[in-house]
Parts: structure tokens; C-alpha cells; sequence
């Protein structure tokens, strides 16, 4: 299958894609009560480990392209791709991402949610509300015949209306048997512009808005990516599929 080419699934995939989307979303249920102050992200990684393994799925994350822990935790100028660490402790007025991607019967379901501990400034809280609708007005554009191009427009258009700015450096992703496979999801754009969506297919689209500047900066450890300027980052993320009525949100319980 060439890199380029988007599979359509079947039917039978497309229901072990809801298995998966489903178990993904009752995970980041799960791990809701324990972000609180006074937790490190490591615990919360080993809770979303254990909880995966009792349900028979696998932490998709841990181990790909060599990404140490089962989920990414990122903290307030954390784009993406934080990792979890037994001396990074949550504190009052943080803002911090989890994404999962359990791996249930060969199939990924993929979600991220921002979440607020305890009452964050009202800007943290206005960018976290911005960006859940930016996910949102993206997934409102999905519809078959629909462009690509529409949905990163959706969430550009809303995101700088507000005074923010979108990441550029990544993209929402097919997914199914296949972590990260195409299409690319842009988060910025050009209505009337890219691919048409089809019936059948599968992918996520998992806007990070910033504060300040869109530009990131990768750590030294090789994967945090945090804001140029070290403003706030928020992101939420759901897997979707295109359905001759429009579209199906996976990820949610
Ligand atoms: C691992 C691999 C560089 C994830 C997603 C974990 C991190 C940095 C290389 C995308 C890319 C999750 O789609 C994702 N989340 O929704 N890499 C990812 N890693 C990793
Ligand atoms: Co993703």
C-alpha cells in the first residue's frame, strides 16, 4: 500500500475501530479523577498502562519510533509529545494534554484531551475552550465530497478569530491497523483545497493552539516540543470516520 494512498475500510474494520475508539475514550474517563495537584505524570502514565493491559489492548504509544512511555503528557507550554516522569508533579492553575492509543484486537483508536487542575488563569481556560471547539468545527466539516482543505480552514479560521495561532509542525493522521498512516489532517488552510473525504475512511484530526506564536521548539530529549516563546499550548484530539450521513466521532464513550 503506497504511503500516499488512503485506505477505505470495511465494515468489519470499521467496528473494530469503534472497539478501539471506545476503549480509548473510556481510558481518558478513567484517568480524569486522578489529575488533580500533587500527581506526576509518571503515575498517571502507569494507571493508563495498567488499565490498558487488564482490558487485553496494548499501549500503542510505548516503544514507537522509540517514544518511552504509553501515553504523552503535556504540560501547559508543552505542544506535544511531553513525557511522563515520576518528578514532573501536576500543580494548581496547570493545563496538561494526555493522549492515548490503546491498540485493541489489531486496531488504534486515538484521543487526547486538555485538562484544567484545579482553576487555571480565565486566558488558560479560554484557549482550552477555543481549542476543544476548534476540534470540533473541524469534525463539523466532515462529510463525503467534503475537501480536506475544509477542516483545517475550520479550525485556522476560529483558532485566529480568537487571537490564537495553529501548530504547523503537526498534522492529524489516518489511522486503523496503521498508527500513522495518510491522509494528513492539517489544522490550517484552504477551503476547496486537497483530497475529497470518501465514505470508509478513518483518521484524526487533533488541532494544538497556541497562545503566542504557532512555533515549537523540540527539547533535547528528542521529543517534548514546547512553544517558541513558552506560552501556553492546549489540544484535543478525536479519531473519526467518514459515513455516507457525514461523520462518525470514534472516540467518544
Ligand atoms: C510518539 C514519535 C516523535 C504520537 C502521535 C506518541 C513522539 C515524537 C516520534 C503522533 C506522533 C503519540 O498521533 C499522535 N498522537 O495523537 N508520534 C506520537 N508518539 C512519538
Ligand atoms: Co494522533
Amino acid at each position: 500500500m503506497k504511503r500516499d494512498m488512503v485506505e477505505l475500510l470495511s465494515g468489519r474494520e470499521l467496528d473494530k475501530m469503534r472497539q478501539a475508539g471506545r476503549l480509548a475514550a473510556e481510558l481518558l474517563l478513567h484517568l480524569e479523577p486522578m489529575i488533580e495537584p500533587g500527581v506526576s505524570t509518571l503515575e498517571i502514565n502507569d494507571e493508563a498502562e495498567r488499565w490498558t493491559k487488564a482490558r487485553g489492548a496494548k499501549s500503542a504509544p510505548l516503544g514507537y519510533k522509540g517514544f518511552p512511555k504509553s501515553i504523552c503528557t503535556s504540560i501547559n507550554e508543552v505542544v506535544c509529545h511531553g513525557i511522563p516522569n515520576a518528578k514532573q508533579i501536576l500543580k494548581e492553575g496547570d493545563i496538561i494534554n494526555i493522549d492515548v492509543t490503546p491498540l485493541v484486537d489489531g486496531y488504534h483508536g486515538d484521543t487526547s484531551k486538555t485538562f484544567l487542575v484545579g482553576t487555571p488563569s480565565p486566558k488558560a481556560k479560554k484557549l482550552v475552550e477555543v481549542t476543544l471547539e476548534c476540534l470540533m468545527r473541524g469534525i463539523a466539516e466532515v462529510k463525503p465530497g467534503a475537501r480536506i482543505g475544509d477542516i483545517g480552514a475550520a479550525i485556522q479560521e476560529y483558532a485566529e478569530s480568537e487571537g490564537f495561532s495553529v501548530v504547523r509542525n503537526f498534522a492529524g493522521h489516518g489511522v486503523h491497523r496503521v498508527f500513522h498512516t495518510a491522509p494528513e489532517v492539517l489544522h490550517y488552510g484552504k477551503r476547496g483545497t486537497g483530497m475529497r473525504l470518501k465514505p470508509w475512511m478513518v483518521f484524526t484530526i487533533e488541532p494544538m493552539i497556541n497562545e503566542g506564536t504557532w512555533e515549537v521548539e523540540i527539547l533535547k530529549d528528542g521529543w517534548t516540543a514546547v512553544t517558541k516563546d513558552r506560552k501556553l499550548s492546549a489540544q484535543f484530539e478525536h479519531t473519526v470516520a467518514v459515513t455516507e450521513a457525514g461523520v462518525e466521532i470514534l472516540t467518544q464513550p
